[in-house]
């Protein structure tokens, strides 16, 4: 039997293959394809589209209907990470570990390659080999729902507006901002595996959980982890004024909520027969380190 990690790093290395093999072809304008690839492929744990993988494993499809899936979600991804390190929003100057696209390909090429990195994941999904018209549409609808004006987008405008004011609001924003895309990749597990609504609204279940957990436990990154192993600056969150969990309730009670959600979102698949992955993916997010 595959052991964790060896799973993990299956999901990973297919996901990496996949994106390697987009925006190759030579353009008049391949400066931009440059800048789209030099944030796809600048590494990053790639845990969306592992979880897209996993849950359509753990119910019984095959990952690799699952995988342009996973692949999209990856895209909009790196365009949210992209748009997010712009002067504009946080004005980051390091992400996985080197310079921001604004940093090497000037601010204009980095909007553009946020746009076009959102808009390609939509057609990857258009033409997904292996899925039925009615699943790419439902592709569609998940991931625009997720990435859109009551999703991660919303996430950001109440983040930058400074609206999240006690733990309810706070974890509102969350649950937009990180939570949505890491939803999204549980339920389109669920949609390439051809899983029931109740199942797909237990793996959606799981996802929210671990979506909290997650950017609790960003949180808590920004003030205690190693920055070269981080990938990018901690402390950024307080020289932003960011209302941060760590802000809110302290470090120590940062840990319990981390320990809680983690908790709630393994007891969310309980009932799935094939569920190790998907408990030990909680628990390793639960400490991660970068
Ligand atoms: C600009 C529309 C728009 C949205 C931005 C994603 C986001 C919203 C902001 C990025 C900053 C941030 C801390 C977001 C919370 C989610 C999060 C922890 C993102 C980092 O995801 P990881 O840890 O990164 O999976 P890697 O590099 O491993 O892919």
């Amino acid at each position: 039997m595959e052991t964790f990690q060896v799973q993990y790093d299956r999901y990973r290395a297919a996901v990496e293959e996949a994106l390697q093999s987009l925006f190759l072809r030579n353009k008049p304008y391949g400066r931009l394809q440059e800048a789209m690839r030099y944030s796809l492929l600048a590494g990053g744990k790639r845990v969306r589209p592992v979880m897209t993988l996993a849950f359509c494993e753990a119910l019984g499809g095959e990952a690799r209907r699952a995988l342009p899936l996973g692949v999209a979600l990856e895209c909009v991804h790196t365009y949210s990470l992209i748009h997010d390190d712009l002067p504009c929003m946080d004005d980051d100057d390091l992400r996985r570990g080197r310079p921001t696209c604004h940093k090497v390909y000037g601010e204009t090429m980095a909007v553009l390659a946020g746009d076009a990195l959102q808009a390609e994941a939509f057609r990857l999904i258009s033409h997904a080999p292996g899925l039925s018209a009615e699943q790419r549409s439902e592709a569609v609808h998940t991931l625009a729902s997720a990435c859109g004006g009551d999703g991660m987008v919303a996430g950001q405008v109440l983040d930058m507006d400074g609206l999240a004011h006690d733990e309810a609001s706070l974890r509102d924003l969350c649950l937009r901002k990180t939570g949505a895309l890491l939803a999204a990749g549980a339920y389109l597990g669920c949609i390439a595996a051809g899983a029931s609504p109740e199942v797909r609204q237990q793996a959606a279940e799981y996802a929210r959980h671990i979506g909290l957990a997650f950017q609790i436990r960003d949180d808590m990154l920004d003030v205690i982890a190693d920055q070269d192993e981080f990938g990018k600056p901690v402390g950024s969150d307080r020289e932003e004024g960011k209302r941060t969990f760590v802000d809110l309730v302290g470090l120590e009670r940062c840990g319990e909520l981390v320990a809680e959600e983690t908790r709630l979102a393994r007891e969310a698949v309980a009932g799935f027969r094939n569920k190790g992955f998907l408990l030990e993916l909680a628990d390793s997010l639960a400490d991660r380190r970068k």
